[in-house]
């Protein structure tokens, strides 16, 4: 959604609730019928101003501080706690929601909010396509599952994301270098946001790790609205001994910047999960990206070595 869109949307908002009364307009600009400015002042930080089309055009001061900011999403919410020390050291202790309180038996509002900003951005995370600045940096190059009809499809059809399109097929069988020791593919999958906070990190890590090794090295390339299953096809056309997929996991609430790596050893049409194996939560703060780079090389081997991934893989060691 562009500029125009959101701001047109936020100003049309203010102006029904400040028609019906909900929200007290300190302010009011006279404006021209085309074009008006409405002025969000958050604390603690300010907005810059934002242009909308609008005949009114209301101060609006939000008087809330952002429930995200790390001082706001740990406090305490526990009215009188019997030991408030402890309590804090608990909330410091897990990214787990504790000690946020209750008004009788509901949320307190700020519980409220901060879930809903947490949704927002999960379903940003989710909604939007990975960087492509970051993709051209890494000199990977972009095919397409069978979904064509956006993230909505995406969502509602996992069956399409696991196979690539023929377009798709066609492009890699051409740009592929056939049966590498290790194939590596990105794949945007359920947060663009993951992709994008860890790419930089890990890939020249496994890059790096494989070459080091002795092992060749695919040519690496993005599937957009990708699915796990899609390994499947990527095996029978590039025929790599492991493939290894980095994708991003479904954003939790609040923490959408996790990736993980699902790695085949051969894969093939009929795989299934428990044909492979997944390293999960890598994120600064998670399994760092450099570490778990470095870890999926290990494995990569460790699957070479036993000729199996997943639940064979388990049983050979
Ligand atoms: C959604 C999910 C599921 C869903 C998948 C439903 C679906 N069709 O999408 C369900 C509830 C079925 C599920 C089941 C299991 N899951 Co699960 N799952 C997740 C979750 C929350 C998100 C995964 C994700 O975002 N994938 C990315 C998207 C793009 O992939 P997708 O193509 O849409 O969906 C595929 C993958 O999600 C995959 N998948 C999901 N879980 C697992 C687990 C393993 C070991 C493998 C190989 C694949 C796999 O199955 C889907 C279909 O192919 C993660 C948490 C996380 N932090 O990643 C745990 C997670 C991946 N799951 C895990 C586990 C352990 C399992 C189970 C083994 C639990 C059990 N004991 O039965 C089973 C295995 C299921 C299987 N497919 O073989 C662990 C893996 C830990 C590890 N490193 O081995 C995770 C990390 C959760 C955790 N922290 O413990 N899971």
């Amino acid at each position: 959604m562009d500029d125009a869109k959101v701001a047109a949307i936020a100003a049309a908002v203010v102006k029904e609730l400040w028609d019906a009364g909900a929200i007290a307009a300190p302010e009011t600009t006279p404006v021209s019928a085309s074009s008006a400015t409405m002025h969000a002042t958050a604390a603690p930080v300010t907005a810059a101003p934002i242009t909308a089309a609008t005949t009114h055009a209301p101060l609006l001061t939000i008087d809330l501080p952002d429930p995200t900011a790390a001082e706001q999403r740990y406090a305490p919410g526990v009215t009188n706690p019997a030991d408030a020390q402890g309590l804090q050291a608990l909330i410091a202790a897990t990214t787990a929601r504790i000690g946020v309180g209750r008004t009788g038996p509901r949320y307190r509002t700020a519980s409220l909010l901060l879930f809903q900003a947490d949704h927002a951005i999960t379903q940003d995370a989710l909604y939007r396509d990975v960087d492509q600045k970051l993709l051209d940096d890494l000199e990977l190059f972009s095919v397409e599952t069978r979904i064509t009809g956006g993230k909505q499809e995406y969502l509602l059809r996992p069956d399409l994301g696991r196979q690539l399109c023929d377009d798709a097929r066609r492009t890699i069988g051409e740009r592929c270098v056939k049966s590498p020791a290790i194939q590596l593919v990105v794949g945007d999958g359920l947060s663009a946001a993951a992709i994008e906070a860890n790419l930089r990190q890990i890939l020249p890590i496994i890059k790096q790790g494989v070459q080091a090794a002795g092992l060749s090295f695919g040519t690496p390339f993005f599937v957009k609205h990708a699915r796990v299953g899609m390994m499947n096809d990527i095996g029978e056309l590039l025929r790599p001994e492991v493939l290894i997929l980095l994708i991003g996991e479904r954003p939790g609430l609040g923490r959408a910047d996790s990736m993980s790596a699902y790695m085949a050893f051969r894969p093939k049409p009929g795989d299934t999960d428990a044909d492979r194996d997944v390293i999960c939560n890598i994120f600064e703060g998670g399994a760092n990206p450099l570490e778990a780079g470095a870890f999926v090389v290990q494995l990569a081997q460790k699957m070479r070595k036993h000729q199996a991934s997943g639940v064979k893989l388990k049983l050979a060691t």
